[in-house]
């Protein structure tokens, strides 16, 4: 019997490192996407959508602004003239305490002075180091020119062993809009036509062995409309059951189908313009009970989706669910679906990814996670406690590890 559940049960969760299994953050080599500093943090996609909740500027005034007056505008409208009560504004204030900075200061000065002397390199490894992320998994845009162009010049080459990032080969456009693909397709030199027919099935399933050759992903991942059914008579499902799951069996990967984002309802806030929708999880479903030999990380915007999912697991050991995705990821709603994967999963669950864009907010947004998934498991504990079993400090090391690092090493193969 433990004594001080709680003490316990959290620090065990803020002293396991956790392997962040999905992030769009990039080493120094890949220059321009490497997102780090005050500026970035502070001009985020979720702050820029809340920006315009509490200011007169319009999205095209606000465009028109470089990064720093971005920065300065929404500094001032929600850390200064409004309380950053929200999780993403909590969020920065979260970062700038855990760096030593004033969160309450009247301007960026001071912060913009502290990231200044910052290197990227080291920079990286100590924001890792205070979140306890022991790796970064990436998401790596083949259909992105900036992207390939730091590929082809060797810019993944090594992050792993230096900085403990890992490739993830990211393919929307193949599932979501054919006619923009191909062309990119045929740029790698497999030309294939118009037609989603056998050869170009064959030409897309050569594309993606380059790249699984060349980037060696941890997994294969796709973003997906609510609207994605399977089966269906369409382009998308042709897709995936032609080509990308059997290159995903090929290569023994498992494939991420992130489902449920309405890109674009607002284009004015071009990045922050994004919706979210209710996905159909008999097609989950159905994909994992046709395609038995493959392993699905599943991960699904809508809360409504949440419990869905958790039984849908119970029915397919080849079905994981991962993370509390984009507008999930408060702390009210990762309590509600950690709890339920608890009850439903145990164990057996990858409870969070931080989908980290800007390299600092692995430290806040980390925090906040541990928090709740440790009185979520608190709970649990006691409740088990209390029924009369006879727990011990390694069985909770033993479950904690399992879902920060352990369920994803076994499913990635590493
Ligand atoms: O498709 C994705 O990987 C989404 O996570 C992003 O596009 C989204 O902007 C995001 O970062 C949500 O947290
Ligand atoms: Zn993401």
């Amino acid at each position: 019997m433990i004594e001080n559940l709680h003490k316990t049960v959290h620090e065990i969760v803020n002293h396991t490192p956790v392997l962040d299994i999905h992030t769009h953050l990039y080493p120094p080599s890949f220059r321009n996407l490497c997102l780090w500093g005050i500026d970035e943090l502070v001009t985020y996609h979720y702050l820029v959508a809340e920006l315009f909740r509490s200011s007169n500027i319009t999205p095209t005034q606000f465009w028109a602004l470089s990064k720093k007056e971005q920065a300065n505008l929404i500094w001032r409208t929600l850390f200064v003239e409004n309380t950053p009560l929200s999780e993403a504004c909590r969020g920065v204030v979260g970062v700038m305490s855990a760096l030593g900075l004033n969160p309450a200061a009247a301007d960026l000065t001071e912060a913009r002075a502290f990231f200044a002397e910052r290197e990227a390199g080291s920079h990286i490894k100590r924001m890792m180091q205070i979140a306890n992320v022991s790796d970064i998994v990436m998401t790596n845009d083949v259909f992105d020119a900036e992207e390939v162009a730091y590929w082809d010049d060797g810019a993944g080459d090594h992050v792993t062993e230096e900085f403990r990032f890992h490739s993830v080969l990211r393919m929307d456009p193949l599932l979501n809009d054919w006619a923009q693909a191909r062309p990119i397709v045929a740029a790698r030199g497999f030309n294939a036509g118009p037609e989603l027919d056998a050869a170009a099935m064959a030409q897309v399933r050569r594309f993606l062995d380059a790249w699984i050759v060349k980037m060696k992903p941890l997994y294969l991942a796709a973003s997906q409309p609510p609207s994605l059914r399977y089966p269906e008579d369409s382009p998308r499902a042709k897709m995936l059951a032609q080509a990308i799951l059997p290159a995903a069996r090929a290569h023994n990967l498992p494939v991420s189908l992130m489902i449920g984002v309405r890109k674009q309802v607002n284009p004015a806030l071009r990045g922050a313009g994004d919706s979210l929708g209710h996905a159909d999880m008999a097609s989950v479903e159905n994909l994992c009970h046709d395609f038995p030999e493959n392993r699905f990380l599943v991960s699904l915007l809508s809360r409504e989706n949440q419990h869905e999912l958790c039984v849908a697991a119970r029915k397919f050991a080849n079905l994981m669910p991962f993370g509390c995705w984009w507008f999930l990821n408060n702390p009210s709603i990762v309590s509600e679906i950690t709890m339920e994967r608890i009850e439903l999963l145990g164990a057996s669950m990858i409870p969070q990814h931080s989908d980290a864009r800007i390299l600092e907010q692995i430290v806040y947004k980390w925090a906040h996670s541990r928090r709740v998934i440790a009185d979520a498991l608190v709970v649990n504990y006691e409740a088990l406690q209390r029924d009369g079993w006879p727990l011990t400090a390694q069985q909770i090391e033993r479950d904690v590890y399992r879902m920060f690092q352990g369920n994803f090493r076994q499913w990635a193969g590493i």
